[in-house]
């Protein structure tokens, strides 16, 4: 049958991570309880048209209460790893001083549940949820949320050091950044150029704090990284306007958080193009050795890449840059309208592996939205996202060929969820979720998965 189809993977390593990942916001619920205070999430969710159907995170997948069934159920797939964030606005209600032991209790039960069944914790410290205290404040534009990143970082540290040893900062700064505060579709929802440029050097400064203050609280050996979203776009011909649009889109989207991060500083031709619309980044001496500190692995959430054309009478919101139009390439896309293009996966690895050498890498995030319907026989047949899973695991086991060195893979996602500005329409589980009765049910692809990975004996 075709969940027997299972690809032979002949590059990856033996020792090769599978897991499976979610994000605190899109999957706990119980918002108002044991002490969380609100998220810019639970703000931007409230204000009209800012979220399909006006939908937010109140219930989600009611996971905090249903964590228990959920890891049982993770364990029952067969992954060796979950990936999943932590709540800072439980777990530091004020975004500042003591901590909320109700919340950090919470996350320590959850981790012993995991170890306790075999499952290595994969902790993100930040994906989105920050407490709106600091919003208030100023939020990631202001300097001082990076150091309370960092404080944040040690009393979770505090609490579950001894025993998780895989720690990311963040998630996807630049959804943070440029969804954010500049193109408004995310939380905050301010849209203003010059604020998102400096969220992104206070995040990445905010990632070199965390990143220092984790390691030297360290009691036992610690992987710290960082993921970010990334594709490696193409130009629509080689025409100089259409490569200089590639450009352009490339360095904000990519090369303004790898270079600093990877390379030491930021791309001179970003810093001028923002230069040009008088955006300065707010550099202090210090800060691009702090950002710099080596990780250990750097996370990569991959969903498709765009084909760009220069256009001056298109805006993409500024989150890619102005004057840029996406090429359709007539690939088959997914119910997010993203086109599937597992080639791109390939071909952003080895790039990676060439031109930021030496970091290991890890898939932190990839799959595929469908329109899934429970169906009369109780399965959820779900063809389309097996395949999206299969040519993509295919596609990294081509650029381990290739050189690239990658560790590990987690599908996105565990389950249905909140799946942001979209609300619960968009359904990217392995897992179906029916939201009236918050019933689980595995559907055809978390069958292929748990398969795939349960008999996975790598090549070396
Ligand atoms: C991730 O963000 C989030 O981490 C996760 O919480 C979310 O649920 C998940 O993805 C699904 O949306 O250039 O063609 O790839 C997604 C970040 C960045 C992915 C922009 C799509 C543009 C389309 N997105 N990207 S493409």
């Amino acid at each position: 049958t075709a969940l027997d189809d299972r690809p032979a993977l002949r590059h990856l390593p033996a020792d090769f991570l599978w897991g499976v990942a979610t994000s605190s916001y899109q999957i706990e619920g119980a918002v108002g309880e044991d002490g969380r205070t609100p998220s810019i999430w639970d703000t931007f969710c409230r204000v009209p048209g800012a979220v399909v159907d006006q939908e937010n995170g109140d219930v989600a997948c009611d996971h905090y209460h249903r964590m228990t069934d959920d890891v049982a159920m993770i364990a029952a797939m067969g992954v060796n790893t979950y990936r999943f964030s932590i709540a800072w606005p439980r777990v530091q209600p004020h975004g500042r001083g003591p901590a909320n032991r109700k919340g950090l209790d919470f996350y320590k039960r959850l981790v012993d549940e995991l170890l306790g069944r075999g499952v290595d914790p994969w902790i993100t410290l930040y994906h989105w949820d920050l407490p709106q205290e600091l919003e208030d404040a100023g939020g990631w534009p202001h300097r001082d949320t990076a150091h309370r990143f960092a404080d944040y970082a040690g009393l979770v540290h505090d609490a579950l050091g001894d025993r998780v040893r895989n720690w990311t900062t963040l998630n996807e700064p630049w959804c943070s950044a440029y969804l954010g505060y500049a193109e408004g579709m995310h939380a905050p929802g301010r849209r203003d150029p010059a604020a998102a440029a400096a969220a992104t050097h206070h995040l990445l400064l905010g990632h070199g704090l965390a990143a220092q203050r984790l390691r030297d609280r360290a009691t036992q050996p610690l992987k710290v990284g960082i993921t970010l979203n990334l594709s490696d776009h193409l130009a629509a011909s080689d025409a100089p306007a259409d490569l200089d649009a590639l450009r352009r889109a490339d360095g904000i989207a990519n090369r303004l958080y790898l270079d600093p991060l990877l390379r030491g500083g930021y791309p001179q031709d970003v810093v001028e193009d923002l230069r040009r619309s008088g955006i300065e980044l707010p550099v202090r001496d210090g800060d691009l050795e702090q950002i710099a500190q080596p990780v250990d692995v750097l996370g990569v959430n991959y969903y498709s890449y765009n084909t760009y054309a220069s256009d001056s009478s298109a805006d993409e919101g500024g989150g890619y840059g102005t004057g840029i139009r996406t090429v359709d390439r007539g690939a088959e896309r997914t119910a997010m309208g993203w086109e599937v293009l597992p080639e791109g996966l390939t071909r952003l690895l080895v790039r990676l592996h060439r031109e930021y050498p030496g970091t290991p890498l890890v898939i932190t995030e990839n799959g595929a939205a469908y329109d899934d319907r429970v169906a009369d026989d109780g399965g959820v047949h779900d063809a389309e996202r097996v395949a999206y899973f299969r040519s993509h695991i295919v596609a990294v086991d081509e650029a381990v060929a290739r050189g690239a060195d990658v560790r590990g893979y987690f599908a996105w996602s565990l389950m249905d969820n909140f799946e942001w500005a979209e609300g619960y329409r968009r359904r990217f589980g392995l897992v179906h979720v029916d939201y009236a009765t918050q019933r689980r049910t595995l559907k055809d692809s978390a069958l292929w998965y748990s398969r795939l990975v349960s008999s996975f004996s790598g090549s070396r």
